[in-house]
């Protein structure tokens, strides 16, 4: 079978620099070496109440706006496949089977869903619940091998991996009378790697960096201009020791830490050289050269989503032009599928 790579970003607003760091980075990187398919999941996004995403008009920005930073940051529409996930029809039909096959018991450990939950658990919607479920499906639907995604997306990785494995067993005969792979669906590997998987919030290092948290000082955002840049680092929460030389003398300083992570992952260098290079100075000093990187390389981006934001025509041919080439694979897939489950289909 041969690799490739799919991962997803929920158009929510507020695209952020985990977003970014954690996901987007590693998505251009694949592109030289992987057949890439890179989908903004609006389906995922309607999982939460209307008054979070937005409602109709915001949908259709973000979504818009998401395309606009995935081909800003340097993803080739032409050579990958970049769409939004409702264009996929596949995307929901797989997921009803896969309701099936994964368990209550799974889903009830999902970390995500009980933090998004909250205590108002009983008035969650049954999207936000079956959120995991619709990933699995997203990935699959595409035999995808590799996905590139944050830290906090890991447990939902292993969801994956266990409906997959599933499916594999409990329809094996049937995958074998079809003349199918006995492991039809491949356990898809997460690709969580660089300094910045887990960006943290610039005024709480303890809290993940995050689309909705209420102040927009916690964030930088994809869309920020320089100024805005400079005033939230230097904003920045922080502790009054000056850096440490080594990566140890991190530990117990989590404000330290992600700005180093930051600054590491933005300049491609290891965090152990950041510290050798700043270790024993002051905040200030050190904030002002952070602020000169984060500009050097957010602005570009930011002017090019800017730029292609307001060119509808084309960022929405792109999406249609992607789903097409998606649809042909995710047929393939949604018809073996029905075979193997015993679905009777138009030949
Ligand atoms: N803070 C982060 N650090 C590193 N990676 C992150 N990702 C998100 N936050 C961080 C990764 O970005 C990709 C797209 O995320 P998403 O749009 O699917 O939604 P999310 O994870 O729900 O994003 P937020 O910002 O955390 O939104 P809210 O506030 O709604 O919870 C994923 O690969 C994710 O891991």
């Amino acid at each position: 079978m041969t690799t490739r790579v799919f991962s997803g970003v929920q158009p929510t607003g507020n695209l952020h620099l985990g977003n970014y760091l954690g996901a987007i980075v590693n998505f251009v990187k694949l592109q030289a070496t992987h057949e890439c398919i890179y989908c903004v999941v609006d389906l995922h996004a309607i999982t939460v109440p209307m008054s979070v995403w937005g409602g109709p008009d915001e949908l259709r920005r973000n979504t818009r706006e998401v395309t606009a930073a995935f081909i800003a940051a340097g993803i080739d529409p032409k050579k990958q496949i970049i769409f939004n996930q409702s264009q996929v029809a596949g995307h929901a039909e797989l997921t009803w089977v896969f309701n099936c096959v994964a368990r209550l018991g799974w889903l009830n450990r999902m970390t995500q869903f009980k933090e998004k939950a909250g205590k108002d658990r009983e008035n969650a919607s049954i999207g936000l619940y079956d959120y995991p479920v619709l990933m699995a499906s997203d990935i699959l639907l595409y035999r995808a091998t590799h996905v590139p995604v944050g830290e906090d997306q890991k447990q939902h990785l292993e969801l994956a991996r266990d409906i997959a494995q599933k499916f594999n067993n409990d329809f094996s005969e049937s995958i074998a009378s079809t003349g199918q792979n006995e492991k039809y669906f491949p356990l898809p590997e997460p690709v969580i790697t660089g300094p910045a998987t887990r960006v943290m919030s610039l005024r709480d290092g303890t809290k993940k960096m995050s689309k909705s948290d209420p102040s927009d000082y916690s964030r930088i955002n994809l869309t920020d201009d320089a100024d805005a840049i400079a005033q939230k680092i230097r904003k920045a929460k922080t502790d009054p020791e000056p850096l440490p030389s080594e990566e140890k003398g991190l530990e117990a300083r989590p404000e330290a830490d992600n700005l180093v992570g930051i600054y590491a992952a933005l300049s491609g260098k290891p965090k152990a050289d950041v510290l050798g290079e700043f270790g024993g100075a002051q905040f200030s000093g050190f904030k002002s050269n952070l602020v000169d990187l984060a500009v050097n390389k957010l602005s570009p981006i930011a002017a090019e989503m800017k730029r292609l934001t307001q060119d509808q025509a084309y960022v929405d041919q792109v999406l249609i032009d992607g789903a097409e080439r998606a649809n042909v694979i995710a047929t393939e897939t949604i018809n073996a599928v029905k075979d193997i489950v015993g679905f009777i289909r138009k030949r």
